[in-house]
């Protein structure tokens, strides 16, 4: 292989600790879903005195920027428990979310580059609408290491291990409304 291939290939090869499952829910359920987090007190999402475009909704805990602490939010609804478990289930047996975080992204909406606060341990991502570009980066010498994830309306993607500590993630404006449920582990609790 030449050395720019070389290049491509490393380029294109997706984070050590990412995991996707297409169709993780069922077209009904996730109409069901995206009715539910639609119906949800949604807030824009505050970023100390700025506010973010997207709109969210998070249960167990939610991390104040202001403050720069994590603090108790509403209890996790029942609603979601199903959905837990089998999210529980797919992390294996020792995976408690103890986090959920529901996010409405509308057409033009994205969210920029960050890694999730470090309260949190193993990130689950459930898609509902449109689909999106979950990208990921990592520092290389000067420059990036990029992957782009197609993140499927109805699938799940998993981050952990290096995709979760190393590399950064965002999602472009996304080109029509798109929700997302986040179910988060915490550091030191996963049991
Ligand atoms: O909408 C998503 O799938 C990603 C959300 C996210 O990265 C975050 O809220 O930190």
């Amino acid at each position: 292989m030449t050395g720019q291939l070389a290049l491509f290939a490393d380029e294109q090869s997706s984070p050590a600790g990412l995991q996707y499952v297409a169709e993780f829910i069922a077209p009904d359920l996730e109409r069901e879903l995206i009715d539910r987090v639609a119906a949800l007190p949604l807030q824009p999402f505050q970023f100390g005195s700025f506010e973010g475009k997207r709109r969210v909704a998070s249960f167990g805990f939610r991390y104040d920027y202001t403050l720069q602490r994590l603090q108790p939010a509403e209890p996790i609804p029942a609603w979601l428990a199903p959905l837990i478990e089998k999210v529980e289930a797919h992390g294996g047996p020792s995976t408690r979310i103890g986090q959920v975080l529901c996010t409405e992204y509308d057409t033009g909406v994205g969210i920029a580059w960050h890694r999730d606060k470090p309260h949190f341990d193993w990130i689950f991502g459930l898609s509902l609408g449109a689909s999106c570009k979950f990208r990921f980066r990592r520092p290389a010498g000067e420059k990036w290491q990029r992957y782009t994830l197609e993140a499927a309306p109805r699938s799940l993607y998993m981050i952990s291990g290096e995709a979760r500590r190393v590399w950064e993630h965002s999602i472009p404006a996304v080109e029509a409304p798109r929700y997302s449920i986040t179910f988060r582990t915490m550091v030191d609790r996963k049991t």
